[in-house]
Protein backbone atom coordinates (compact mmCIF):
# COMPACT_ATOMS: atom_id res chain seq x y z
CA UNK A 1 0.00 0.00 0.00
CA UNK A 2 2.97 2.37 0.78
CA UNK A 3 4.91 1.29 -2.21
CA UNK A 4 1.86 2.07 -4.38
CA UNK A 5 1.29 5.43 -3.42
CA UNK A 6 5.09 6.08 -3.80
CA UNK A 7 4.80 4.65 -6.94
CA UNK A 8 1.81 7.08 -7.56
CA UNK A 9 3.56 9.97 -6.20
CA UNK A 10 7.08 9.46 -8.44
CA UNK A 11 4.76 8.94 -11.39
CA UNK A 12 2.80 12.22 -10.55
CA UNK A 13 6.02 13.98 -10.08
CA UNK A 14 7.91 12.46 -13.64
CA UNK A 15 4.55 13.88 -15.17
CA UNK A 16 4.99 17.35 -14.21
CA UNK A 17 8.64 17.31 -14.70
CA UNK A 18 7.61 16.02 -18.25
CA UNK A 19 5.12 19.21 -18.53
CA UNK A 20 7.77 21.52 -17.08
CA UNK A 21 10.41 20.18 -20.03
CA UNK A 22 7.70 20.86 -23.11
CA UNK A 23 6.77 24.32 -21.43
CA UNK A 24 9.92 24.83 -21.66
CA UNK A 25 10.63 23.05 -25.01
CA UNK A 26 7.92 25.31 -26.39
CA UNK A 27 9.35 28.39 -24.72
CA UNK A 28 12.49 27.77 -26.80
CA UNK A 29 10.59 27.05 -30.06
CA UNK A 30 8.50 30.44 -29.82
CA UNK A 31 11.90 31.95 -29.81
CA UNK A 32 13.71 30.25 -32.57
CA UNK A 33 10.73 31.53 -34.60
CA UNK A 34 10.89 34.86 -33.55
CA UNK A 35 14.33 34.76 -34.85
CA UNK A 36 13.59 33.19 -38.57
CA UNK A 37 11.41 35.94 -38.91
CA UNK A 38 14.09 38.67 -39.25
CA UNK A 39 14.60 37.99 -43.04
CA UNK A 40 10.99 39.46 -43.44
CA UNK A 41 12.93 43.04 -43.16
CA UNK A 42 15.43 41.76 -45.61
CA UNK A 43 15.76 44.34 -48.86
CA UNK A 44 15.14 43.16 -52.18
CA UNK A 45 18.23 44.08 -53.00
CA UNK A 46 20.13 41.44 -50.54
CA UNK A 47 18.43 38.31 -52.56
CA UNK A 48 18.90 39.85 -55.88
CA UNK A 49 22.56 39.22 -55.10
CA UNK A 50 21.83 36.11 -56.53
CA UNK A 51 22.43 33.97 -53.18
CA UNK A 52 20.19 32.24 -52.79
CA UNK A 53 21.39 28.53 -51.43
CA UNK A 54 23.25 31.19 -48.45
CA UNK A 55 19.37 31.83 -47.68
CA UNK A 56 18.09 28.67 -48.40
CA UNK A 57 20.57 27.30 -45.69
CA UNK A 58 20.31 29.96 -43.06
CA UNK A 59 16.65 28.95 -42.63
CA UNK A 60 17.25 24.78 -42.82
CA UNK A 61 14.17 24.29 -40.48
CA UNK A 62 11.74 21.77 -42.11
CA UNK A 63 8.40 22.53 -41.84
CA UNK A 64 7.00 20.19 -39.50
CA UNK A 65 3.55 19.53 -41.39
CA UNK A 66 5.37 18.59 -44.53
CA UNK A 67 5.24 14.59 -45.04
CA UNK A 68 8.98 13.32 -44.14
CA UNK A 69 10.41 12.12 -47.46
CA UNK A 70 13.87 9.70 -47.77
CA UNK A 71 16.78 11.41 -48.90
CA UNK A 72 17.13 11.49 -52.47
CA UNK A 73 20.79 12.30 -52.34
CA UNK A 74 22.80 15.06 -54.14
CA UNK A 75 21.25 16.35 -57.42
CA UNK A 76 21.96 15.67 -60.52
CA UNK A 77 20.63 19.25 -61.88
CA UNK A 78 19.07 22.17 -60.32
CA UNK A 79 16.23 24.22 -61.84
CA UNK A 80 15.32 27.32 -60.91
CA UNK A 81 11.14 28.47 -60.26
CA UNK A 82 10.53 31.90 -60.21
CA UNK A 83 7.31 32.69 -58.78
CA UNK A 84 5.35 35.76 -59.68
CA UNK A 85 1.89 37.25 -60.14
CA UNK A 86 0.72 35.56 -62.30
CA UNK A 87 3.19 32.95 -63.85
CA UNK A 88 6.11 29.92 -62.78
CA UNK A 89 8.56 30.27 -64.80
CA UNK A 90 11.69 27.54 -64.69
CA UNK A 91 15.15 27.49 -66.28
CA UNK A 92 14.25 24.12 -67.70
CA UNK A 93 11.48 22.58 -69.02
CA UNK A 94 12.71 18.97 -69.26
CA UNK A 95 15.52 17.02 -67.63
CA UNK A 96 16.91 13.85 -67.82
CA UNK A 97 15.71 11.18 -65.26
CA UNK A 98 17.27 11.52 -61.42
CA UNK A 99 17.44 13.48 -58.49
CA UNK A 100 16.42 17.13 -59.27
CA UNK A 101 17.11 20.11 -56.98
CA UNK A 102 13.61 23.00 -57.29
CA UNK A 103 14.80 26.38 -56.31
CA UNK A 104 11.88 28.36 -55.70
CA UNK A 105 12.29 32.45 -55.73
CA UNK A 106 9.23 34.14 -55.31
CA UNK A 107 9.87 37.46 -56.73
CA UNK A 108 6.44 38.60 -56.22
CA UNK A 109 4.44 40.96 -53.96
CA UNK A 110 2.66 38.14 -52.58
CA UNK A 111 3.07 34.55 -51.10
CA UNK A 112 3.63 31.84 -53.38
CA UNK A 113 4.23 27.91 -53.22
CA UNK A 114 5.84 25.59 -55.42
CA UNK A 115 4.04 22.72 -55.74
CA UNK A 116 5.13 19.50 -57.97
CA UNK A 117 2.29 17.74 -59.88
CA UNK A 118 2.50 14.32 -61.83
CA UNK A 119 -0.98 13.52 -63.30
CA UNK A 120 -2.71 16.27 -61.42
CA UNK A 121 -1.34 14.22 -58.07
CA UNK A 122 0.58 16.36 -55.54
CA UNK A 123 3.88 14.37 -55.19
CA UNK A 124 5.72 17.71 -53.03
CA UNK A 125 5.63 21.32 -52.41
CA UNK A 126 7.10 24.44 -50.82
CA UNK A 127 4.33 26.01 -48.90
CA UNK A 128 3.97 29.55 -47.83
CA UNK A 129 7.10 31.28 -49.50
CA UNK A 130 6.72 35.23 -48.39
CA UNK A 131 7.51 37.50 -50.78
CA UNK A 132 11.41 37.92 -51.76
CA UNK A 133 11.84 34.81 -50.32
CA UNK A 134 14.33 31.61 -51.63
CA UNK A 135 13.29 28.24 -50.68
CA UNK A 136 14.68 24.86 -52.55
CA UNK A 137 13.75 21.12 -52.66
CA UNK A 138 15.23 17.71 -54.08
CA UNK A 139 13.53 14.94 -55.00
CA UNK A 140 14.13 12.24 -57.79
CA UNK A 141 12.17 12.22 -61.12
CA UNK A 142 11.00 9.79 -63.18
CA UNK A 143 10.15 9.97 -66.83
CA UNK A 144 7.04 11.59 -67.05
CA UNK A 145 5.12 15.00 -67.85
CA UNK A 146 4.55 16.81 -64.56
CA UNK A 147 3.56 20.38 -63.77
CA UNK A 148 4.94 23.05 -61.47
CA UNK A 149 2.22 25.44 -59.79
CA UNK A 150 1.06 27.60 -57.44
CA UNK A 151 -1.93 26.16 -55.55
CA UNK A 152 -3.04 29.02 -53.22
CA UNK A 153 -6.52 29.99 -53.50
CA UNK A 154 -7.65 33.68 -51.74
CA UNK A 155 -10.95 34.57 -50.46
CA UNK A 156 -10.68 38.24 -49.91
CA UNK A 157 -13.15 40.27 -47.77
CA UNK A 158 -15.08 40.87 -50.31
CA UNK A 159 -15.51 37.50 -51.28
CA UNK A 160 -13.69 37.57 -54.62
CA UNK A 161 -11.31 34.37 -55.17
CA UNK A 162 -8.06 34.77 -56.45
CA UNK A 163 -7.10 31.33 -57.75
CA UNK A 164 -3.25 31.51 -58.02
CA UNK A 165 -3.42 28.47 -61.17
CA UNK A 166 -6.00 29.95 -62.66
CA UNK A 167 -4.54 32.93 -62.88
CA UNK A 168 -1.31 31.54 -64.81
CA UNK A 169 0.39 30.13 -61.89
CA UNK A 170 1.36 26.90 -63.51
CA UNK A 171 3.87 25.87 -66.38
CA UNK A 172 4.62 22.23 -68.13
CA UNK A 173 7.67 20.34 -66.65
CA UNK A 174 9.00 17.19 -68.64
CA UNK A 175 11.72 14.17 -67.70
CA UNK A 176 12.77 12.51 -70.18
CU1 LIG B 1 0.73 31.96 -55.97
Amino acid sequence: MLLHSFNTSQLVRAGLAGLALIGTGLLGACGDSDDDDWPEGVPTSALMAGDEEADAEAHPTPDPNATPTPDPGPPDVTVKVELNEWSVKSSAKTVKPGVVRFVADNIGDETHELVILKDSEELVEIEGLAAKHVEGLTIELEKGKYVLACLIVEVKPDGTIVNHYGKGMKTNFEVK
